[in-house]
Order: structure tokens, then sequence, then C-alpha cells
């Protein structure tokens, strides 16, 4: 089949089958062509909390789909490749991070959601990049914290937060790859750009940094800008979306040292997923996420006060 024929069997297939297809802003576009939803984590949980369908066709990374399950237990939750991982999430087992925890008793764990289900079992609170510093800011001033699994996100929140945070060392391959020298040779060359900077890049991009902030935050922020021209760091797959909302605007994704075909970022993880599995997954209805019931019991717990937290007007 070719690439229109496939995307037009994906959307003849989620109807007839009843499935609601969420693609994560770093999937690839033709992905999130036929995606009922496309958003960051936060977005995509909500969604799959709320939704009728019988069966979640989740377009992303493990840790996600899990997170859908975790909000959704009664419905069908499909990947198309469970290989789909996380550097993060896979940097941060139970085992250790537990062993970690049990060095500090008297700290509350901030946890992001990017690790597995089993991490968030022993986690106090979920954040996103969308709403860490809210949800920390939220946590009483008496209370030590540990933040975990992403140092550099650990880090710009402890800066914007003023809170002194324990942090695992922990770190996402695709924001440690932009390439400062080439970084500032591309600022020397469009002087007028902007640079425009997820919190999850290291200290140097982030200090370089004109606008820090999540996925769809920058969205916004480029949305909404007088300005034109933009280098964006972060996973290059965000670029489909920002040109749909910012046909307008010069926009540059961030250069890395590996060449690649783009010479940008992409999450090796992220595009395990393609369309052609999509295909496959909706036709066979695998692979599917299993999890113990009490192991989602006890992780939807500090999902859900992350949940209650972001949504609450008064903090
Ligand atoms: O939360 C997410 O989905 C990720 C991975 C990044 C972001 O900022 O949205």
């Amino acid at each position: 089949m070719t690439r229109e024929e496939l995307k037009r069997e994906v959307i003849r297939l989620k109807k007839e089958k009843n499935v609601l297809l969420l693609a994560h802003y770093y999937q690839e576009d033709d992905i999130q062509d036929v995606a009922d939803f496309v958003g960051d984590s936060y977005g995509l949980s909500m969604e799959a909390a709320k939704t009728d369908k019988d069966t979640i066709l989740f377009c992303g990374v493990h840790f996600m789909a899990e997170t859908a399950k975790i909000l959704n237990p009664t419905k069908k939750v499909l990947l198309p490749d469970l290989e789909a991982g996380c550097s993060l999430s896979d940097n941060c087992t139970y085992d250790d991070f537990k062993a970690f925890k049990e060095r500090y008793p008297d700290h509350v764990v901030v946890m992001y959601i990017n690790c597995s289900a089993a991490v968030k079992t022993i986690s106090d609170y979920i954040v996103t990049s969308s709403n860490a510093e809210k949800i920390v800011n939220s946590i009483p001033k008496d209370k030590k914290i540990i933040f975990a699994p992403d140092r550099n996100l650990g880090r710009w929140v402890q800066k914007v937060t003023g809170r002194e945070m324990v942090m695992w060392d922990g770190s996402c391959v695709v924001h440690e790859a932009f390439a400062m020298e080439k970084m500032m040779k591309l600022m020397n060359q469009y002087p007028e750009a902007e640079l425009i900077a997820h919190p999850e890049s290291t200290e140097d991009v982030l200090k370089l940094a004109d606008f820090v902030g999540s996925t769809a935050k920058m969205l916004n922020y480029v949305k909404s800008s007088p300005k034109n021209t933009f280098i964006i760091a972060t996973e290059a797959g965000i670029l489909y979306k920002m040109k749909e909302s910012s046909p307008e605007k010069i926009l540059i994704p961030a250069p890395v040292e590996e060449e690649n075909t783009c010479a940008c970022s992409l999450c090796a993880y992220q595009r395990v997923n393609t369309l052609q599995k999509v295909y496959d997954t909706l036709v066979n209805e695998t692979p599917e996420i299993f999890l113990e019931e009490e192991v989602m019991d006890k992780a939807r717990v500090a999902i859900e006060r992350m949940i209650e937290i972001t949504e609450s007007v008064n903090v």
C-alpha cells in the first residue's frame, strides 16, 4: 500500500473498531495526520482518561501508554511497538530508585512522568514539563524534595521555584544531543532568531535560550510571538504542528553533533512507531499493554495528584 492508502485504511479501521488514536508531538508526520488527538504526555493522558471508545491506540512511548492504561484500566491500550522506550525511564529502574529514595526518608518524591508504572508506585507526585513548576510550588515549604529522573528538568524547576531538590542523575538522550558550537554558528547566521528550548535540554542551552518551556508552551510561544524566526531545541517532531499553527514563521531545528538525515534531534524510541506498524496494530489488535491491578492502583495515586493540582485554580 502507498502511504496515502495506509492512512485511509488506518482512518477506516479506527472507526470500524471504535479506537481512539492518540499521537505524541514527537511522532512522525504521517502518524500525527491520522490521530484523533496530538499532544504532550499530559494532554494525551487527559484524553485517554475521558474516552468512551473501546480501545486506545497510543502512538508514543511505553510509559505514556502505561499511563493511559492506569487512568482508564477497562480499555484495551495498544502500542504499535513495545520497544518504544525512553532513556530517562530505562535509567531509573524500580530497584535502583527504591534504594536511592531510602537514603532520604524524610523527602517527598517528585517524579517526571517519563518513568515506568513501577517507579510511579513509589512516587508522591508525578509531573510533566508543562506542570512541574506549579506542582513543586504547591508542596509545603517545609517538605524536602527528591526530583527524578531528569537532572536538567530538575535543575530548571529548582531555578524557577527556588526549591532545593535532591536530584537523580538522569537525562534525555534527545535533549543532550544539541551541539553548542553549531548552535552558536546558527545564532550568528540568524541574529534575529530566538532560541526556544525544552527544559530537558542541558544547562548551556537553557542559559542561551530566550524562552524555556514544555512542547505545548513552545507551540503557544511561537504562535503568539511577534518574532518571525525561531531555533527550536527539542525533538524535531514538534515542528510539524508548529508549521501548521504558524505557517508564516521560519522554524529551524537546533543542530546536533551526529549528522543524520535532518541534522536535527530525533527520538529513536518515538520513531520505532511507523505508519505501517500503526496499521498492523489496528488489524491485529496487538501489542497490548498489560499491568497488574495492584501496580495500577498504587501508580494512579501520584498521577491523580498531578491532575488535581494541575487543574486546580487555587494552587
Ligand atoms: O511531556 C511530554 O510529552 C514531553 C515528553 C515533553 C513536553 O514538554 O511535552
